[in-house]
């Protein structure tokens, strides 16, 4: 175990009361550094909208999450691919991972306690006995309700029972993930176990819905933490979804942005579109009708470790609506983007294509003609294509330094 690097006057941890994070931080000897290192990082994920973070530096969480009791959690999983527990403990650094097990006293979790069989459901049991009324229980996983739910069974009990059994005695629910949320991947089209979300099953009880395949674990830490503080949950949207977390749609925040609007659209996997990072919506990408914050918040803490990052259309994976329902490649209808219509003009007379036009007449492509010069000029895909005035694609990508070559080019 490692020691504490204390500072004088410095260690909110040291002298936080028995029984807060702070005190079992100090107990474990979790360093100050790595602590501070995960408020801030909470900071990113929850800039606005959580209690918490409410706050202009990371000591002064650091000093909120300390004061906050370790809250238990009972973590049940039911149909799922064990991605919410992965994206949770795969942080890029190893000691993060380790602090958020110091946050959360995590009584019972099927995939990573060391017991099994009889003596796991004891545990389950006496945590449930020795923090009735108290403990959170986080949902993994859809639940199968068709045909009396017998698709699914836990020490010999459907699944929906024993979430109806540990729910009873739960202060909160939280429904990590789509699965949890609604069904998720269980749930797609022929839906053989009738999957259902938590809030299908668990009634009377404050619900917490963190969809996403798999959700960005700051969203439940900086949930769970906020409850552990005060006992207050965050906003929540008409999905129950924090607000904080999914108050806005990827497209607003999208890197590739500046590409949409301008008309720049990858139009096959490894074409010079999709090689240039320009916007994927006519490889199907949902990021306009997304409500996440995966455009600021990547995963894994790594700078672009997000679908869109690595060149992958988002596929809505937070969207009751989008995900599993709609196939990954095929292109939405955009109702609504950001700025509304077109953009206040600055000099006018403007481009006449507005940006709902852009990303409409992007669907629809090339195929629609009619949509003139500049919707020509901008969808064209094929280097020097004398056919199409203005612009061509290796030309507009070239404005920014891109990596096509012209006769000449010594660049590798
Ligand atoms: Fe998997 Fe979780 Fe997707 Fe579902 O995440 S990442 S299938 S939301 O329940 O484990
Ligand atoms: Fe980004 Fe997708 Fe919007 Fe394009 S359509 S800007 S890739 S979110
Ligand atoms: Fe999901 Fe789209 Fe984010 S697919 S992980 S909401 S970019």
């Amino acid at each position: 175990m490692r020691s504490v690097t204390k500072r004088p006057g410095d260690s909110a941890a040291a002298r936080a009361p028995a029984g807060t994070i702070g005190a079992h931080l100090a107990r474990c000897g979790v360093p100050r550094r790595d602590f501070l290192v995960f408020c801030a990082k909470l900071m990113v994920a929850a800039p606005f909208g959580l209690a918490l973070t409410d706050r202009a530096r990371a000591a002064d969480v650091a000093r909120e999450v300390a004061k906050a009791r370790r809250l238990p959690v009972i973590w049940l999983h039911f149909q799922d691919c064990t991605g919410c527990t992965e994206t949770l403990l795969r942080t890029s650094s190893p000691d993060l991972a380790e602090l958020i097990l110091h946050l959360i006293s995590l009584d019972y979790h099927e995939t990573l306690m060391a017991a099994a069989g009889k003596s796991a459901e004891a545990a389950l049991h006496t945590s449930m006995r020795e923090n009735a009324g108290n403990y959170v229980l986080v949902v993994e996983g859809s639940i199968p309700r068709k045909d009396d739910g017998i698709y699914m069974k836990l020490a010999g009990k459907p699944a929906v029972a024993v979430l109806e059994e540990v729910a009873a005695q739960a202060a909160a629910v939280i429904g990590i993930g789509s699965c949890a949320a609604w069904g998720g991947i269980p749930s797609a089209d022929p839906d053989p176990t009738g999957a259902v979300g938590v809030d299908a099953i668990v009634k009377g009880k404050p619900i917490v819905n963190i969809p996403g395949c798999p959700p960005n674990p700051y969203t439940l830490l900086g949930t769970v933490l906020q409850y552990a503080r005060d006992g207050t949950l965050p906003e929540l949207d008409d999905q129950r979804r924090p607000k904080f977390a999914y108050d806005r749609d990827i497209h607003e925040h999208c890197p590739r942005r500046a590409h949409c609007d301008a008309g720049r659209f990858a139009r096959q996997f490894g074409d010079e579109g999709h090689r240039q990072g320009w916007c994927l919506y006519q490889l199907g990408c949902k990021g306009p009708d997304t409500h996440a914050g995966c455009s600021t918040r990547h995963f894994n803490e790594v700078v672009d470790a997000w679908p869109i990052g690595i060149g992958a259309p988002c596929i809505g994976c937070t969207e009751k609506k989008l995900a599993f329902r709609v196939p990954m490649f095929q292109v939405i209808p955009i109702h609504d983007v950001t700025p509304p219509d077109a953009y206040a003009p600055i000099h006018p007379p403007q481009d006449p294509l507005s940006i709902p036009a852009a990303l409409v007449a992007g669907g629809v492509a090339g195929a629609l003609l009619g949509a003139g010069y500049v919707a020509s000029r901008k969808f064209s895909t094929v280097r020097n294509d004398d056919s199409v005035p203005g612009d061509r694609p290796s030309a507009e990508a070239g404005a920014g330094g891109n990596g096509s070559k012209e006769e000449g080019d010594e660049r590798p």
